[in-house]
Parts: C-alpha cells; sequence; structure tokens
C-alpha cells in the first residue's frame, strides 16, 4: 500500500516533496510522528492509558487480567467477535506459559494487532490510462474531502487527475468538488443536480480519455430514498464506467466515519455486499476514542485499509501502516 504513488509514475516526484509524508514510522524526523501520535490520542488514551493502567498492578497473567483486557478492548471499538479472535492466540500463549508477565502480555498483543491489520490494498493497474476509482460510502462520512486529499496526493505523484462530480443528489455536492478542483488545479466534469450520475460518469471517462488523464476518481451520493436505491445506482455506476472504459472502475474505495465505530462495520458490510470493496479509508480518526474498529474492518470483513484521515486538511491523509498505529495506540 505505502507504494500505490511511487509506483505510479516511477521517477515521478515523491509525495515528500509536496509535504505529504509516506510514512510515519519510517524515520522522518520526530516533528511527523509526533503528529500523527497526536492525532491518535483519543484512541491512545482509551487503549494505552486503560492497558498501561491494568498492565501496572498485574503481577502475573490470569483470567481476570485478561477478561479486563477484553473489556478495553471491546470499549476501544474493537468489536466483540475481533476481540476474541485477538485474545484467543494470547490465551494459548498464557495457558502455555509462554508470557512471563505484563511487558511480554503487551508485546504479544501488539504483535497480533498488527498481524491482524496487516492486509496491504491490491494495486489498482497503473498501466490502465486512466485509472478510476470510484469513491462509495453514506453521507457524511467524507468521501468529497478524501477524493481532494487523494487528488493532491496523486497530482504529487506526477499524476494528472480528473474528478467526476457523480453527487448529483444534494445541490452543495457538485459545488463542493467545484471548489476542490478549482483548489487543486484539476480537471473537473459536473452536471446540474438531479442529473444522472451515470451519465456523468460516462461523461467524465470520456473526457478523460480524449485529454489524457491518468487518473479518475468518482464523487457519488451517500444518500438515496433508500438504501437499496443506493447500492442500485452504484451498481449502474460502475455498469455505466465499463461501457465508458472497459476494466473501469479499477479500484473501488469505501469511506468510512471512524467516529461511528463498530457502525461502520455494519456500512462496509453491506457496500462490500453489494458493489465489491478494494481498499477502504477510514475518516475522522481524529478526535474520537473509537479508532478501535479499523481492527474490525480489516480483520473481520478482510477489506484492506488504504488510508486513515486525520484531520480536515489536504494534507491529513495518511497511508495506513500497521505499525505505525498500533505504536501509536499502544504506547502511552
Ligand atoms: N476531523 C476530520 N474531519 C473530516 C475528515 N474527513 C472529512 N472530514 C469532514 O467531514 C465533513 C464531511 O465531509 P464530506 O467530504 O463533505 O463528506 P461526504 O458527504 O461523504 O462527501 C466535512 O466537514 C469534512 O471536512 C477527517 O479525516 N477528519
Ligand atoms: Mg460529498
Amino acid at each position: 500500500m505505502l507504494d500505490w504513488f511511487r509506483k505510479a509514475k516511477p521517477g515521478g516526484p515523491p509525495p515528500e516533496s509536496s509535504g505529504v509524508s509516506e510514512n510515519p514510522a519510517a524515520g522522518e524526523g520526530g516533528g511527523f510522528l509526533a503528529r500523527f501520535r497526536d492525532r491518535l490520542a483519543a484512541t491512545r488514551d482509551r487503549l494505552a492509558g486503560r492497558l498501561e493502567a491494568l498492565l501496572s498492578r498485574s503481577r502475573s497473567i490470569d483470567d481476570a487480567l485478561l477478561d479486563e483486557l477484553e473489556e478495553i478492548l471491546i470499549t476501544a471499538d474493537i468489536g466483540v467477535r475481533t476481540t476474541g479472535d485477538l485474545l484467543s492466540k494470547i490465551r494459548l500463549q498464557a495457558a502455555k506459559k509462554e508470557l512471563a508477565d505484563p511487558a511480554a502480555l503487551k508485546a504479544a498483543l501488539k504483535a497480533r494487532l498488527i498481524e491482524m491489520l496487516d492486509r496491504p490494498a491490491p494495486d489498482p493497474p497503473w498501466e490502465a490510462k486512466p485509472v478510476v476509482f470510484l469513491v462509495a460510502g453514506i453521507n457524511g462520512v467524507g468521501k468529497t474531502t478524501t477524493i481532494a486529499k487523494l487528488a493532491r496526493r496523486f497530482q504529487a505523484g506526477g499524476l494528472s487527475v480528473l474528478l467526476a462530480a457523480g453527487d448529483t443528489f444534494r445541490a452543495a455536492a457538485v459545488e463542493q468538488l467545484t471548489v476542490w478542483a478549482e483548489r487543486l488545479g484539476a480537471d473537473l466534469v459536473a452536471q446540474p443536480t438531479g442529473a444522472d450520475p451515470s451519465a456523468v460518469v460516462f461523461d467524465a471517462l470520456t473526457a478523460a480519455r480524449a485529454r489524457g488523464a491518468d487518473v479518475v476518481l468518482i464523487d457519488t451520493a451517500g444518500r438515496l430514498h433508500t438504501k437499496v436505491n443506493l447500492m442500485d445506482e452504484l451498481k449502474k455506476i460502475k455498469r455505466t464506467a465499463a461501457k465508458a472504459l472497459p476494466g473501469a472502475p479499477h479500484h473501488t474505495i469505501l469511506v468510512l466515519d471512524g467516529n461511528t465505530g463498530q457502525n461502520a462495520v455494519r456500512q462496509a458490510q453491506t457496500f462490500h455486499e453489494a458493489v465489491g470493496v478494494d481498499s477502504a479509508v477510514i475518516t475522522k480518526l481524529d478526535g474520537t476514542a473509537k479508532g478501535g474498529v479499523v481492527v474490525s474492518i480489516a480483520h473481520e470483513l478482510k477489506i484492506p485499509i488504504a488510508f486513515i484521515g486525520l484531520g480536515e486538511a489536504l494534507d491529513d491523509l495518511q497511508p495506513f501502516d500497521p505499525r505505525a498505529f498500533a505504536e501509536a495506540v499502544l504506547n502511552p
């Protein structure tokens, strides 16, 4: 996953040159890592804070300690099933006396967490031109903002980006994407509110081919009259995209609001079953204690997490790095 943009254009300028950092853990100077940790503070407080308190008053690893640990993990929105899977291996290690003390338990927990999160997003077929990304998710999760952040990263990698305003449902949606397109200097294909989103997508892909764009990002509506309507619409968009450009959309990104905790897992399941999801972006992990939800998404639904959103600014989108994340939420 961390290679997405380097692979995009070998020899293109690395994303760092735009101030957008690639890997928070890779020895980039304390400033960046500090900011990354800082944004995840609420989740860290809930996880690391309570974990340290528990471990510091425990001398041995017993059932009572493991039960309390289970409760801590569930409260951090890791989810009942994922927590069960996380702890089953650790309970086994404890039973075999492999965990000598609380420090060993913490190390085992971190290792298991990283293992569960380590599910790299598949690389889009960069040989396609344009590479088409469909961005889905319910209203307000951060789709349009994430599209702008992604566009910025692609541009920093030397790729030209065209934005397709497929959310024709809300009046403000086209306007919002237009503002981003202007700010980014990206191409935009849009139609008035109420237009058929599939028609917008057809236009956009035709234009992208004609103009030689490298990447198309398709924004979509997150709320139609019913869930069935929404899923049907997304399916239709996919079919239309494939008609305009065989193989498109090449990669479907589901955007989820981290702040909604376990609800995000249910949403992800619905979208995944209906349209198929290649990777997820979990937004708003700044200022929520529910960051444990990323573990559920990756482990239970087996959806790779490509990026996490850590704020509203253009450079507040980070490639998801399991180790950096585990360290940021487990180390006080
Ligand atoms: N704090 C924070 N806010 C975010 C993040 N991503 C998006 N937002 C905000 O969430 C709100 C809804 O975003 P928008 O992109 O319009 O959602 P959409 O309806 O899914 O397109 C906006 O106010 C964004 O600035 C994030 O990672 N962190
Ligand atoms: Mg939007």
